[in-house]
This record gives structure tokens, C-alpha cells and sequence, in this order.
């Protein structure tokens, strides 16, 4: 025993010897302190932390959808005098999950049932979504209907105590109340296409502001899973139908396929279908297009969305995909600002983290891989994206570990060969050289995508490798990004600075709980099967839908190529 302990002791001390101190503390031990070891534990650190965020928002700013946690301001959202729940909605099915999964008797179990309780109470009570403001109909698809959705399913199939359940009623009818106010927005272009904001009061439509009308390419092509489920719940077709309509003037007015070897550029006039510009990424405004090609399929099973992800999967790895010019020779994705033909750059969000998961689904369609490579649809192709998988996953893992505090920031520039410091004297270069961060990139927001991936891919291969790595990521928030505070309150909060120093930002976006810490409890849960889940892309989980059921419903896509 004193001779495994002395062996197990003495490696970091080699470790010391050879990489120096530094490297090998965060070799052995991550940057945030203690390494994964039990499942159990690390499960029961995520609900505390979800737990430390989510009491000092009860007791500081509870019913506002913006949250300060240092000063405990609190505010709701621009333009909207009144709440929508933004924090609420967007945490309840995470305060579910981790309900279910939690032992009935022990003291986490009692305070997670109250917490559901209390945003049950207020969401029937004292919730109303008849507000006179113009607001951005994507997010609140995905944080709010996608909530109440998510609410509605979990709440139907987890055991609530007998004389206390939880009511799946509640929440489906309040997401037909905002689905139907939201929906009026389609009606804003003869295309199909809808402006970016809708008055939820009076179901007027304003374009958006930022450039010249036209909506981001993504917002309006991530509300598929949402409005069709809906249509499943209600046997209302509508819904489905009108979501849909999007897709044909998209891809026939700009010849999607044919010209853009199934990739889209980020802005698109509601009015005409065109593409406003030629930018190209899988980071903002780009990337939930592709998420949802594939999710649609997944959801509904419908091969037309399997052929269009396919198409985009290509294009990507055709234009978009490259390799550091480094000895780790990270995969990444970059950008190209003026179409197929124009400069490439090596610029990379951390919002297209989110690509690690979705190639791995689109690989595996949720089969552990061992058996998905079994099947008779397996083929090279599927093989190359599930490796593309896996490299792009550990390149957003090496985005945190060779970061100063082993956070990631907004946005890395991966080393193509060109970069020196000497010539941009402000840039920030990473532990091992692979990426660089300028001075206005350096924030962190608590973003999912990472330990999103991370999520996907331990279930995915049954490979700790992939805990351990979120494990780091969760200490790093730990360490850096909670703070002590006298009422006896631990907050999170986003970062202003997590490269040069440590600089808190005072504000926690509602992905911090909605998504982050979902996705990191579900990296330490035993088992999840992802062959009947899909996530909406702010992590509200759906159920896969039979292809019968659909059918009986008469739910099909209708919209030709
Ligand atoms: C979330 O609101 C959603 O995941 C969205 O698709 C883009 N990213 C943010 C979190 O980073």
C-alpha cells in the first residue's frame, strides 16, 4: 500500500524533473487544482456549483432575466420592460435532470425539488408573455420555447413525489402561448423568411438593425426543432409547416448546393432570400444552420435534412478545414470573409466547439461507436468524420489547456505558418504556440460548446479521457470565475479578461446554466442514451420522434429542392 501510494507520488516528481514545475502540475493535476477521479463526486461538484450560482440568483435577482452577481443588479432584457423568464425557463430542466439523478434522500434532493417548484409556481403565476416590445425571435425559440418544451417532456417522465407532482401541463401551454405569438413573425415576407424580431404584444415584425435588414443565416434556420415539436404536441401542423418554409427560397434562391457546395454565408434579406455578403463561418450567426440540419434528421428522421448536413460536412472540409502549422498539427475550422474564392483566415470562435459533437452524432447517429461501425450504414465516410470528430474535440481542449488560467478565450487565431509576434506585438500566444488571442478576444462568457463536445464524446466511446478533460475545465471555473461572497453566496460570472489577468466581468449569462453545466453533469453520469435525446442547440433536451407517429400525425417536410 505505502509503496503504490510512494509510486503514484513519485511520477509528478519525474514529471517536475523533466517539464519543469508548471507543466507538470497541470500535467497531472489540471490547471484547476485536483484531477477526475469518481464519477460520483464529480456529479455531486457540478449540481453544488449549479447550486452555488442558482441560490444567489434566488435570493438577488430573482424574476429578472439579467443578473449581475458581484453588484446584484438586476435588469430585464433591452426593449423589454417586462420578464420572459430568461434565466428561469432557460435553468429549469437543468434543475430536473439533476433532480432525477440525485439520491431521493439525501438534502440536494429536497432543496432541487423546491428550487423546480418555485419556477413552476412563477411561471404559472406570475409569467406573461403579452409584452409590447420587438424581440429577437431566435433566442427566444431556444431559450424559451425550447425551455418550456424540454419542461414539458422531462416533467411528464420523471418521478415526482406522489402528493407533489410537477405539472407538464403548465409549461405546454405556456409555449403554445409564446409559440403562437412568435409564429406571427413568418408572416413579415412573402419568402417565408422572417425579419429578426417580433412584437410578441401585437405580432408586428421589424427587420434587424445591424446590417441593412438582414437576418443572421442561423437565427432563422434554428427554429426547426422547436416549432415542429411543437406541431407533434398540438397535432397543429402549423407550426412545422411554417418553420419549414425557410429552406426552399434559401437554397433555390442562392443555388446553395450548386454554388456554395452546401455552405451558407451568415446573413440572408428576409425579402428576397439572397445572401446578403459572402462571409463563411461556423462561429456566430453560422453555426446552428448545421446543427440543425443534422438534428432534424436525427429528431424526425427525414432523409432530405441527412443530404443537405452531408453536403455542408463537405463544403466544410473542403474550405474551411485546415491544420496548424505547428508540431500538435491541431485540426480547426477557419473563415473565409469573401466567399469560396476569397482569403482564408485562421480565425476561430469558441462557439464552433460545438462541431466536435455534431460530426460525432452525424457519424454514430447516437450508437456508441463500437457498434455504430458494426452497421451496415457505416462507411469511410462516416469513419472520416467520426476522426474529424475526435481532432476537432481535442483541438477546443487544447484551447483551454494552453490558456493562461486553463480558460479559453471568445476567439483564437490558430498558427497557419505566418503569424509572428514581432509583427503583431499585441497578440497573446498560447503555452505550446498553436493559437494566439488579440487584445479585444480575451473575454470568456462561460460558453457550452467544449464540454458540449466533450459530453457527446465520452458517451459516444465510454473514453474518461473526455472527463478528465471537462473535469479541468470545471476547476478552471472554479478557481477563477466564483467568488466568495460575505452573505455566504458563491456566484459565477462571466470573464472580461481570462488570458493577461483575471479580470470579472460581473454577469452571468442563463448558457451557464442552461448549457455548460447540463452538459458537464451529463459528462459524469453513467449512462445517456443518445440514440432517443436531442438537444436543441441552448441544450433543452427533445425525444426522438417515431417515424409512425409523425406519419399518423401527417408531419412530413413538403418543401422541394
Ligand atoms: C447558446 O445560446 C446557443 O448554443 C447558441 O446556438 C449559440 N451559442 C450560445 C452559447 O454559447
Amino acid at each position: 500500500m505505502a509503496g503504490i501510494l510512494f509510486a503514484s507520488l513519485a511520477v509528478p516528481f519525474i514529471a517536475i524533473w523533466i517539464y519543469g514545475i508548471p507543466n507538470a502540475w497541470n500535467l497531472y493535476f489540471g490547471k484547476g487544482g485536483a484531477s477526475f477521479g469518481d464519477p460520483v463526486a464529480a456529479r455531486a461538484l457540478v449540481v453544488s456549483e449549479f447550486l452555488a450560482s442558482w441560490d444567489d440568483y434566488v435570493a438577488h435577482g430573482w424574476g429578472f432575466d439579467s443578473y449581475a452577481p458581484l453588484s446584484h443588479r438586476v435588469s430585464n432584457l433591452p426593449g423589454s420592460g417586462e420578464p420572459l423568464g430568461w434565466i428561469i425557463i432557460d435553468s429549469l430542466d437543468t434543475l430536473m435532470l439533476m433532480y432525477n439523478g440525485t439520491d431521493p434522500l439525501s438534502p440536494e434532493s429536497g432543496h432541487l425539488f423546491h428550487e423546480i417548484k418555485r419556477c413552476e409556481s412563477w411561471i404559472e403565476k406570475d409569467l406573461s408573455y403579452d409584452i409590447d416590445s420587438f424581440l429577437n425571435v431566435f433566442e427566444l425559440t431556444i431559450r424559451m420555447l425550447g425551455g418550456l418544451l424540454s419542461a414539458h417532456h422531462l416533467s411528464a417522465n420523471i418521478q415526482w413525489p406522489e402528493n407533489n407532482k410537477v405539472n407538464p401541463d403548465t409549461f405546454l401551454t405556456k409555449a403554445v402561448d409564446l409559440g403562437d405569438r412568435l409564429i406571427k413573425v413568418f408572416e413579415s415576407t412573402e419568402t417565408g423568411i422572417p425579419n429578426s424580431d417580433v412584437n410578441l404584444h401585437t405580432g408586428a415584425s421589424q427587420p434587424s438593425h445591424i446590417t441593412q435588414g438582414a437576418s443572421s443565416t442561423a437565427e432563422f434556420t434554428t427554429l426547426q426543432l422547436e416549432f415542429k415539436y411543437l406541431s407533434y404536441l398540438t397535432d397543429n401542423a402549423t407550426y412545422w409547416e411554417v418553420v419549414e418554409r425557410v429552406y426552399e427560397p434559401l437554397y433555390r434562391n442562392n443555388e446553395i448546393l450548386e454554388i456554395w457546395d452546401g455552405l451558407v454565408p451568415i446573413f440572408t434579406y428576409p425579402g428576397s432570400g439572397k445572401f446578403h455578403n459572402k462571409e463563411l463561418r461556423f462561429g456566430s450567426r453560422g453555426d446552428s444552420f448545421y446543427e440543425y440540419l443534422l438534428k432534424q434528421y436525427l429528431m424526425f428522421h427525414e432523409e432530405r435534412y441527412r443530404m443537405l448536413y452531408r453536403a455542408s460536412m463537405n463544403g466544410m472540409q473542403k474550405h474551411l478545414l485546415s491544420q496548424t502549422k505547428t508540431k500538435n498539427k491541431l485540426h480547426y475550422i477557419g473563415e473565409r470573409s469573401h466567399g469560396l474564392e476569397g482569403s482564408f483566415s485562421s480565425k476561430m470562435d469558441h462557439l464552433v466547439c460545438f462541431i466536435g459533437g455534431v460530426l460525432a452524432m452525424g457519424a454514430t447517429e447516437g450508437l456508441p461507436y463500437r457498434e455504430a461501425r458494426r452497421t451496415l450504414q457505416w462507411d469511410s465516410t462516416r469513419e472520416e468524420d467520426w476522426n474529424l470528430a475526435k481532432s476537432l474535440t481535442k483541438t477546443c481542449h487544447e484551447m483551454y489547456k494552453q490558456s493562461a488560467y486553463g480558460i479559453c478565450p471568445e476567439i483564437v487565431v490558430f498558427q497557419d505558418g505566418t503569424i509572428n509576434t514581432e509583427q503583431n506585438p499585441t497578440w497573446w500566444k498560447s503555452t505550446e504556440g498553436d493559437f494566439f488571442v488579440k487584445s479585444l478576444d480575451v473575454h470568456n462568457l462561460q460558453r457550452p460548446e467544449t464540454v458540449e463536445s466533450l459530453m457527446f464524446l465520452y458517451h459516444l466511446t465510454g473514453d474518461d479521457i473526455y472527463r478528465h478533460w471537462g473535469f479541468d475545465i470545471l476547476k478552471s471555473f472554479q478557481r477563477h470565475a466564483k467568488t466568495q461572497r460575505e452573505d455566504g453566496h458563491c456566484p459565477y460570472t462571466s470573464l472580461k479578461d481570462c488570458i493577461h489577468t483575471i479580470t470579472k466581468a460581473d454577469s452571468m449569462e442563463s448558457f451557464w446554466l442552461s448549457e455548460t453545466l447540463k452538459y458537464l453533469y451529463l459528462l459524469f453520469q453513467d449512462e445517456v442514451n443518445l440514440r432517443d435525446i436531442v438537444f436543441n442547440t441552448e441544450a433543452h433536451p427533445f425525444p426522438v420522434l417515431s417515424a409512425e407517429d409523425l406519419q399518423r400525425k401527417g408531419l412530413k417536410t413538403n418543401w422541394k429542392l
